[in-house]
């Protein structure tokens, strides 16, 4: 039986060209930057983004983290949705390691935030207020569908910021599914950030690793950091080699994973005991509720028939990625039919 795995675009296995290239790749220490490899990434990176300089992390998570902690002092503050990965989904390290309080406003079902609220929410100088030293948004957004922000969005939020003199930084772990999707190259899409970190372990299907881009002052802290929090890594190359491949063939491909949430969804629209709303898919992540039965047992049963993914809760999320084909979403579709089938008879 083969397997489809919807649990996340994270489970992508390293392509045979990446396993070849990390086979052949010249390697050298990245703590003494003399890693040939790994420099090659980092400038290939900032060159894709459109920035001075990059820096190699082994997580979104320590993307992000480094993010906020070369931002923002102890006893800072950072404005970030209340949907958003960085607060809900890396365990609070920018307060419990950084001292970093989080300002939370509401995001709206595109993952954006309100520009009037955020002006409203940056702290003026005065010794009673934390200070706001950072404002983060997130492209594409997960936990409002894999919704993309557009430049104009992006420069919605930079244009205050920059007014109060506050950086914004773009958790852009799928920012390459959104440039694909937007077809808008993704220098631009983040060109009014100050920083942004990538996934290069997601759609674009390497076994570790992010990029945090910046300005080069920015990078130099971040690189600080990062060795503070325990990742500055070694003969890293083996892993930058695979991101290299990456940036140079996993991209455009991601149109397929977007055509395939396309299909699953429309799919999942009409197996009864299912609510989806197909327009309010935009890139490779597919939410939807599971009205009927318990979540619990119908994950069991799908989970038997070979397709894992699904939640204990009423809503799910299934990812396409590189892994899965137009056949894995009709096997998908098929397993989901027969089990609501079963459980509506119940
Ligand atoms: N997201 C994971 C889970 O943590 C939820 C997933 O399966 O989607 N930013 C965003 C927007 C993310 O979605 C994720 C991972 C991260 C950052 C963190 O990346 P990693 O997992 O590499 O630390």
């Amino acid at each position: 039986m083969r397997e489809v795995d919807l649990r996340s675009d994270t489970v992508t296995h390293p392509t045979p060209e990446m396993r070849q290239a990390m086979a052949d790749a010249e390697v050298g220490d990245d703590v003494f930057s003399d890693d040939p490899t790994l420099n090659k990434l980092e400038a290939m990176a900032a060159e894709r983004l459109g920035k001075e300089a990059a820096v190699f992390v082994a997580s979104g998570t320590m993307g992000n983290l480094v993010s906020v902690l070369t931002h923002a002092q102890r006893g800072d503050e950072i404005i970030v949705g209340d949907k958003c990965h960085i607060f809900r989904n890396e365990a609070g390290g920018a307060s419990a390691l950084g001292g970093v309080a989080y300002n939370i406003l509401p995001n709206d079902e595109h993952g954006m935030l309100d520009p009037d609220e955020v002006a409203a929410a940056i702290k003026p100088p005065n010794v009673h207020f934390t200070r706001t030293a950072m404002i983060g948004i997130e492209n594409t957004h997960n936990a409002c569908g894999g919704a993309t922000l557009t430049p104009e969005d992006t420069k919605a939020i930079a244009d205050v910021a920059h007014r109060h003199e506050v950086p914004l930084h773009v958790d852009g772990a799928r920012i390459f599914n959104a440039s694909v999707a937007l077809e808008t190259p993704v220098a631009e899409l983040v060109k009014d950030a100050d920083s942004v970190s990538f996934c290069l372990s997601k759609g674009l299907s390497c076994p570790i690793g992010s990029i945090v881009v910046g300005s080069s002052e920015f990078i130099d802290g971040a690189r600080k950091w990062r060795k503070m929090v325990g990742g500055g890594m070694r003969q890293v190359g083996i892993v930058a080699a695979a991101g290299i491949v990456a940036l140079e063939t996993m991209v455009e491909r991601l149109a397929e994973d977007h055509s395939n949430a396309r299909k699953l969804a429309q799919g999942l629209s009409q197996i009864p005991g299912i609510s989806i709303e197909p327009d309010k898919l935009y890139t490779n992540l597919v939410f939807f509720e599971i009205k009927d039965g318990d979540p619990a047992v119908i994950m069991q049963e799908i989970n038997r028939r070979g397709i894992k993914g699904g939640m204990p809760t009423r809503r799910w999320r299934f990812v396409t990625h590189y892994g899965i084909t137009s056949e894995d979403v009709d096997n998908t579709l098929e397993v989901m039919e027969t089990v609501m089938r079963d459980f509506s008879k119940n």
